[in-house]
């Protein structure tokens, strides 16, 4: 058998480049043409390819070395006739893609010549190191072509190697990440938007209609917050295995209580709301039942310790949850002025990030406009939100006799992986015992 030395052929330009991936190792039976290592220099990348099949028997290179033309790479046990080698030009190849030369080693007495084979090997594209992520990707040809195998866009896989080179085990992590569900390529998001297409879940495509075909229409692109939020709420609808108990709190006297505070503090320009009563005692439910002010993570259930409520404001451009932060620490006045002045800046588009992250639990209150019940969407990674809507006078048996008494509807949606049936009905028992007397706050 001849053993060869398979050596860096002219690599145009460069007088010397780096070896930056071993692709074979001692003992690897290659077939001609296969690429053993690759190199790069400060302009670009490329794989040497063998021009002879047989087993690897020594690797003359290692990650990091230094090489230039002529640098021995290892040494083949070739298989098969070897004859002389010859010089072989480059075949349309780019100016820096190089050729590989293989010579027979001198030393051994039943060493062979070589018949050497042109092989053109493609250079990568330049690589800027200074470029934005966004350009073009740093990767070894034979990264590139693992990629192109498996369908991986390159310009979306996160490099960890220096200077941001993106490896093997880059790409494999990508795809990982992206069978498992955590993350989306580009072209499966642009796919799949705001409204969704369904088609992850197995779904039928959504009706195309050409609406126009009935009717005049007018066609108008939704607004941002629009877009973010149905995005999220569509998550949240599919995600959350959400049930939804009804039931009606007896707000008689504290809707007297309200109104008469409101008619002393006249002069104080602060409206006490009833939603503010609501923040109050849902704070007080939230503390005797924990888990509706919890989060999911993984297998485990946070608790948290602090209790930030989120209200459902609508706006011009569409549905914001503006917070109160630490409302167990606030007075019923405190919380109405804030409502009003977080409302306002919701309207008028000036709400801070701040002011709308951190809520615990949310309340979706339709009270001022109208309505009986509904099945509010769970503000995800929150577990349980209040859906509120307008109070009216009804007959309720106090045991004797019809009496008339303002009954507020309350919909209470929450998530069936962290909270029972049970839980949400005393929940809502709790709540409605509070709002019927808001003295049992104090208790
Ligand atoms: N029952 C009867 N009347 C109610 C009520 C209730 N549950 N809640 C409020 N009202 C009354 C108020 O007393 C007020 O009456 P007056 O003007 O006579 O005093 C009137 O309705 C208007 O109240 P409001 O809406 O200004 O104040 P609020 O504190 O109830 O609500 C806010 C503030 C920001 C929550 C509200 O303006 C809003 O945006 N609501 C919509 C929320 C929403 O869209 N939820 C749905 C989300 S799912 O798409």
């Amino acid at each position: 058998m001849a053993l060869v030395e398979v050596k860096v052929p002219d690599i145009g330009d460069f007088d010397e480049v780096t070896v930056i991936e071993l692709m074979v190792k001692v003992g690897d039976t290659i077939k001609a043409e296969q690429s053993l290592i690759t190199v790069e220099s400060d302009k670009a990348s490329m794989e040497i390819p063998s021009s002879t099949a047989g087993v690897v028997k020594e690797l003359r290179v290692k990650l990091g070395d230094k090489v230039k033309q002529g640098s021995v790479v290892l040494v083949l046990e070739a298989s098969g006739a070897v004859s002389a080698p010859a010089e072989v030009p480059a075949v349309a190849a780019p100016a820096t893609a190089p050729a590989v030369q293989s010579e027979p080693v001198a030393a051994p007495a039943n060493v062979a010549s070589v018949s050497v084979t042109s092989s053109t090997v493609a250079a990568a594209p330049a690589h800027n190191p200074g470029a934005p992520t966004l350009g073009l990707p740093h990767a070894s040809p034979s990264v590139r072509k693992f990629a192109r195998e498996l369908g991986v866009p390159l310009e979306e896989v996160k490099g960890n190697g220096p200077k941001g080179r993106i490896s093997q085990d880059d790409v494999q992590a990508f795809t990982k990440a992206v069978m498992a569900g955590a993350m989306q390529t580009k072209a499966q998001a642009d796919k799949a938007p705001a409204g969704g297409d369904g088609a992850a879940l197995g779904l039928i495509p959504w009706p195309k209609v050409d609406f126009a075909k009935f009717g005049p229409i007018e066609r108008k692109e939704m607004g941002r917050i629009k877009k973010i939020s149905g995005a999220n709420l569509l998550r949240n609808a599919i995600m959350i295995p959400a049930v939804t108990n009804h039931d009606d709190a007896d707000i008689t006297e504290l809707e007297a209580f309200r109104v008469s505070t409101n008619k002393e503090n006249e002069k104080s320009g602060v409206k006490v709301t009833m939603l503010a009563f609501l923040i109050k005692a849902c704070v007080a439910a939230l503390k005797k039942y924990p888990e509706f002010n919890s989060s999911l993570d993984g297998d485990a259930i946070v608790y948290k310790n602090y209790w930030h409520i989120g209200f459902a404001a609508d706006t011009p451009n569409g549905l914001m949850v503006p917070v109160i932060r630490d409302a167990d620490k606030k007075g019923i006045l405190q919380i109405s002025q804030e409502m009003g002045e977080l409302a306002k800046k919701a309207r008028d588009g000036k709400l801070g990030p701040a002011e709308m992250t951190g809520a615990t639990f949310t309340i979706s209150s339709l009270g001022g406009i109208g309505g009986k019940y509904f099945t509010p969407i769970i503000n995800a990674p929150e577990v349980a939100i209040l859906g509120v809507c307008k109070s009216t006078q009804e007959p309720v048996w106090d045991g004797k006799q019809f009496v008339p008494r303002l009954m507020l509807p309350l919909s209470l949606t929450w998530d069936h992986r962290v909270i029972d049936g049970a839980a949400a009905a005393r929940f809502n028992a709790y709540l409605g015992q509070i709002l019927g007397d808001f003295r049992r706050v104090l208790l």
